[in-house]
C-alpha cells in the first residue's frame, strides 16, 4: 500500500492500519518509501519518487536559501525557498543534514503527509530553523504537483477568487516631507497602499528607515549587514510623539483616499501599542503591523479595548498555533505570518481558513529577505482565499532575478501570477554558483541606558 493511491483499498488500508498499530518501522519510517510497483497509478500518472534534494545557498544581492527536489520522471522538480535572515546557514544545514535523507524515495506528490511526518515526526517542533526548512520543502513539492498536473498552484488550491491581490510598498524618508514625496511616488507607480516610516529625531536609523538611502532602495529590502551586526537605538517617547504627527501631516497633504499603513515592528509595550493606536484613529490606517512582541497574545487585548485601528500581526510566528489565540479572540484584523517561517503553503492555507472563520484576512509578510518561490505562493494564495487582505511587496534587483527568474507580477497597485504550471519561480544553478555566501545580520537595538531592546 502507497498513501500514493487516491483511493487506498479497503484491504490494503486495513493491512497498514493493522501495520501502524504493531509499530512496523516501514509504516513509522515513512509510508512513501514503501510504494511497490503494484501500487495503482495515481490519476493514471506513473509513480513518481524523490531522487535528489539540493540545498542552494546563493548572495546575488542579499543571502537566499533555496531547495530544489528532483524526481523520478525526467525534468521534473520543484523549488522552495528556505530563507531565515541571518541564520540562513542554521537552515541549510538541517535541510541537508537532517531532512534531504528522509525524503529520498519518498512521493513527492504526498504534501501533506510529508509535511506531518517533518513537523510530528522529529519529536522536537516547530521554531524558526526547522519550520523554514519545512516550508523549503513545502514549496518544492507544491511545485512539482502543479508541473505534474499542468495547472499554476492556485488551480489547485481551489481556483480563483479575485482577479489580483491588492499589494501595498514601502515609502520612508528622514522627513516627513520625504516620506510624503516616496508616497506619492508609489502612487505613480500605480500603488493605492503605502507603508509609511519616518526618522525619528534623536534616534539613529530607526527600524524601516536608514538614512544614506532612497526610499525606493530600502522598500522591503531589509538591511544585511556584512561582519557584525550595528546597533541602533530605541526610545518609546520620541517614537510615540512623531508617528501621530506623521499620520497628521500626510493626510493633511495627500487626502483619505490612499491608504496608509504603518510598523512598529514588535518594539512597543502593551500600554505604549494602545497608545499608538488610539492617537492613530483620526488617520484610518489601513493597519498597525506588529505592535507587539510575539510570546504573550493576552497583551493585544489592551490595544482592542483603546482603539479601532485596524491591527495586523504575525511575522514572527512559526505555527498555526501561534495564530490561533489572537484569530479566535478576534484581537486582530489580518495574519501576516510569513510563509517561508510557518511551514510553507501546506500550513498558511490552513491559517487562511482559520482565519476566515473569524473575519480576520490576510497580509502575508512579502519582504525583500524571502526569495521569489514565497512570493509567487503567497499570491497564488491570496488569489484563490475568499478572506484575503492585502499583500506586501517588493521589486527584486535584476541580479537577483538573473538567478531566481519568475515571481510575481505588479500592475495598477496589483499584484498577479502567470498561468505557468507549479509555482511559475525557478532557481539558475549556473549562475547562483557566481555569488556565493556572504556572512550577514539583521541590525541590532539598544535603549540609550544600553539595554537591549527589540530591533
Ligand atoms: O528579516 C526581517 C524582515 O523580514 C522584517 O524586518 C521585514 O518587518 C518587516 C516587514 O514588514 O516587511
Ligand atoms: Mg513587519
Amino acid at each position: 500500500m502507497s498513501f500514493r493511491s487516491h483511493q487506498p483499498g479497503r484491504r490494503n488500508f486495513l493491512k497498514l492500519a493493522g501495520a501502524a498499530a504493531l509499530g512496523a518501522p516501514g509504516v513509522a519510517g515513512g509510508p512513501a518509501r514503501g510504494a511497490s510497483s503494484a501500487d495503482p497509478p495515481a490519476g493514471g500518472l506513473p509513480p513518481l519518487k524523490i531522487t535528489e534534494v539540493r540545498v542552494i545557498v546563493t548572495c546575488p544581492d542579499r543571502n537566499y536559501v533555496l531547495v530544489k527536489i528532483l524526481t523520478s520522471e525526467p525534468g521534473l522538480y520543484g523549488v522552495g525557498d528556505a530563507t531565515l535572515n541571518g541564520r540562513e546557514l542554521s537552515v541549510a544545514t538541517t535541510l541537508e543534514k537532517h531532512i534531504a535523507p528522509l525524503l529520498t524515495g519518498r512521493d513527492p506528490e504526498q504534501i501533506e503527509d510529508t509535511w506531518q511526518y517533518l513537523y510530528r515526526g522529529p519529536y522536537w517542533r516547530g521554531g524558526p530553523v526547522q519550520m523554514t526548512a519545512l516550508a523549503g520543502v513545502d514549496l518544492a513539492l507544491w511545485d512539482i504537483k502543479g508541473k505534474r498536473a499542468g495547472m499554476p498552484v492556485y488551480q489547485l488550491l481551489g481556483g480563483r477568487t479575485r482577479v489580483g491581490a491588492l499589494a501595498y510598498t514601502h515609502a520612508s524618508g528622514e522627513t516627513f516631507q520625504e516620506v510624503e514625496d516616496a508616497i506619492r511616488r508609489a502612487m505613480e507607480r500605480g500603488f493605492k497602499c503605502v507603508r509609511a516610516q519616518v526618522a525619528i529625531p534623536g534616534l539613529q536609523d530607526t527600524y524601516g528607515t536608514a538614512a544614506k538611502k532612497s526610499s525606493e532602495e530600502i522598500a522591503g529590502r531589509v538591511p544585511q549587514q556584512a561582519g557584525l551586526p550595528e546597533t541602533e537605538l530605541f526610545e518609546p517617547s520620541p517614537y510615540l510623539r512623531t508617528v501621530p504627527k506623521l499620520f497628521a501631516h500626510l493626510r493633511a497633504k495627500l487626502g483619505d483616499e490612499v491608504e496608509l499603513l504603518h510598523d512598529v515592528h514588535e518594539k512597543l509595550e502593551p500600554v505604549y501599542a494602545a497608545r499608538l493606536a488610539k492617537e492613530l484613529e483620526p488617520y484610518h490606517l489601513f493597519f498597525l503591523e506588529d505592535p507587539l512582541r510575539p510570546e504573550y497574545k493576552e497583551s493585544f487585548r489592551l490595544i482592542r479595548e483603546h482603539s479601532t485601528t485596524p491591527i495586523a500581526m504575525g511575522e514572527l510566528f512559526n505555527t498555526l498555533w501561534d495564530c490561533v489565540p489572537l484569530i479566535k479572540e478576534q484581537l486582530i484584523d489580518y495574519i501576516r505570518c510569513d510563509m517561508d517561517h510557518i511551514g510553507g503553503l501546506t500550513n498558511a492555507r490552513k491559517v487562511a481558513a482559520l482565519a476566515e472563520a473569524f473575519q480576520v484576512r490576510t497580509a502575508w509578510h512579502g519582504p525583500g529577505d524571502i526569495a521569489p518561490p514565497t512570493h509567487a505562493a503567497n499570491v497564488h494564495l491570496d488569489v484563490s482565499i475568499p478572506n484575503f487582505g492585502i499583500q506586501e511587496m517588493v521589486f527584486f534587483p535584476d541580479v537577483a532575478r538573473e538567478v531566481l527568474p519568475g515571481g510575481p507580477t505588479f500592475k495598477d497597485g496589483y499584484m498577479n501570477v502567470t498561468d505557468s504550471p507549479g509555482l511559475g519561480t525557478d532557481i539558475n544553478e549556473e549562475v547562483a554558483k557566481k555569488y556565493p555566501y556572504k556572512r550577514a545580520y539583521l541590525p541590532t537595538a539598544r535603549r540609550k541606558d544600553g539595554s537591549v531592546q527589540d530591533w
